[in-house]
């Protein structure tokens, strides 16, 4: 039944999303992890629940021109996607990368509803983005896309509606530059984002969120095998957000973080990654990392992103972007020794580079667990923002890691009452889905 049960739901959704391959693996990781469960309650498999998840409630897709510095008229493309309210308003970031495109966020829309599930706050899911670079742009540019972005957007979304955030591309600029044009239009001040600065309506902790929540939760998974962060070798893709949080955190426990990348190369600095270095290339200078070396004579810059898995270490942190790890990566970083991966990026994975975690038994962490520290504290943001109070930085840090270790412990019961004891990937989709079916069906056919 289980297998009949997956073949059938990919094949609606293979149908409908021609060409959406991202969306497809996400997909198709989920059916296979909750078939199982359907199979167990016929309710669930009646009232065809996995079959409406798959199905977005409302996906927007529209043009947003803008005049660069050279006064020439520009097109781009925005979307929304807004996959699931079950269990509440639609919650989740925006990308700005020029490889967006509609299977791209509805990969990421469909595993935020699952993710935002896990955090125990009442958020539903959905992504939206654009295919803008905001890479070499100006802050003039930057601000006049962004205003152009928001002038369709703003009336799809609002605090109790759908409450976007960042994601690969969008940062606290884009966020301020969204939200002054969000208020101009509706002349409200109104939690409709998240991200946003501390002062006007942001949530301390929240730049360091998704950074720290991985280390929380990859901490859990390090105790499980007697382990802890001190002393470990850490190897993190990325610079971004994710990267630079989670090594400041994993540096704060005691490991030492030995390799970063962005998406042309990645350095190695076997003294340790001086982080205050690579927080003024990328967030104050919005350079490159291999500007890196100029200053660390330690250390040694390699073009090409995927090389940085053949760096031996003990624990990886892949938290740049989406199938950045395949099988051959994976067996290198088996074949190094590394026992724990946690997934800071959504999908980092590939299907078979999981399976070759999973076979040497290492401590895998995925992204729906891992990165959900983020979406969480955009959560506190909105309820802080409803309430019209501001929490201490010591107050919102407790909150996170409180929710971090729900997280694990929904996963790892979930994987256990269903017979797959140890196996997170299986426990966070089924503790997920779980809490959106029931919700779906107490609510009716909608
Ligand atoms: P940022 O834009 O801050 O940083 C992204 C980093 O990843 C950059 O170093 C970038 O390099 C690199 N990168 C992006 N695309 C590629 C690519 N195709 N190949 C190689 N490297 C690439 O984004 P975030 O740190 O916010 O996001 C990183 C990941 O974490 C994404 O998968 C995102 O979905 C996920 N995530 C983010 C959350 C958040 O709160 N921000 C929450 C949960 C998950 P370059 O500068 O060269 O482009
Ligand atoms: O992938 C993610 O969870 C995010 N980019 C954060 C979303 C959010 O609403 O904070």
């Amino acid at each position: 039944m289980s297998e009949q049960y997956v073949d059938e739901v990919m094949a609606l959704v293979t149908q409908r999303n021609p060409g959406e391959e991202e969306f497809h693996q996400a997909a198709r990781e989920v059916a296979e992890s909750v078939a199982p469960v359907v199979a167990k309650r016929p309710e669930l498999a009646k009232a065809k629940v996995l079959e409406r998840m798959v199905e977005p409630e409302r996906q927007i897709m529209f043009r947003v021109p803008w005049v660069d510095d050279d006064g020439e008229v520009q097109v781009n493309r925005g979307f929304r996607v807004e996959f699931n309210s079950a269990i509440g308003p639609y919650k989740g970031g925006l990308r700005f990368h020029p490889s967006v495109y509609l299977g791209i966020i509805k990969f990421l829309g469909f595993e935020q509803i699952f993710k935002n599930a896990l955090t125990t706050t009442p958020i539903g899911g959905g992504k939206g983005g654009s295919d803008f670079d905001p890479k070499g742009k100006s802050d003039n540019e930057v601000m006049r896309f962004c205003q152009s972005f928001m002038s369709e957007l703003y009336r799809h979304i609002g605090p109790d509606t759908d409450v976007p955030a960042g994601d690969i591309g969008v940062g606290g600029r884009e966020i301020g530059y969204m939200f002054g044009q969000y208020k101009k239009l509706t002349n409200t001040f109104a939690g409709v984002l998240t991200g946003k600065g501390i002062g006007w309506g942001g949530s301390l902790v929240r730049t360091e969120a998704t950074g720290y929540g991985l280390v929380y939760i990859v901490t859990r998974a390090l105790a499980d095998r007697g382990e802890d962060w001190n002393g470990k070798r850490v190897v993190i893709s990325g610079s971004g957000n994710v990267a630079i949080y989670a090594t400041q955190k994993a540096q704060q426990l005691g490991a030492k973080v030995v390799a970063l990348s962005d998406s042309s190369g990645y350095i190695v600095d076997d003294d340790g990654i001086t982080l205050d270095t690579v927080k003024d290339i990328k967030e104050v200078r919005r350079g490159r990392i291999r500007e890196y070396t100029e200053t660390h004579s330690s250390a040694k810059y390699t073009d090409g992103w995927q090389g940085i898995w053949s760096v031996p270490c003990d624990v990886a942190l892949p938290s740049a972007t989406q199938n950045e790890i395949d099988g051959a990566a994976a067996k290198q970083l088996v074949d190094n020794g590394c026992i724990a991966v946690g997934e800071g990026a959504n999908m980092p994975s590939t299907p078979e580079a999981i399976d070759v975690f999973q076979q040497a038994d290492l401590a895998f962490v995925p992204a729906k667990a891992a990165n959900a520290g983020g979406v969480a504290t955009s959560a506190l943001e909105m309820t802080q923002n409803s309430m019209r109070l501001d929490w201490s930085f010591d107050e919102v840090d407790a909150k996170l890691k409180g929710i971090m270790n729900a997280v694990y412990d929904q996963a790892a019961g979930a994987a256990e009452q269903y017979g797959k004891k140890g196996d997170l990937v299986a426990g966070a989709n089924i503790a997920g889905f779980l809490k959106v079916a029931d919700a779906m069906l107490a609510q009716g056919v909608v």
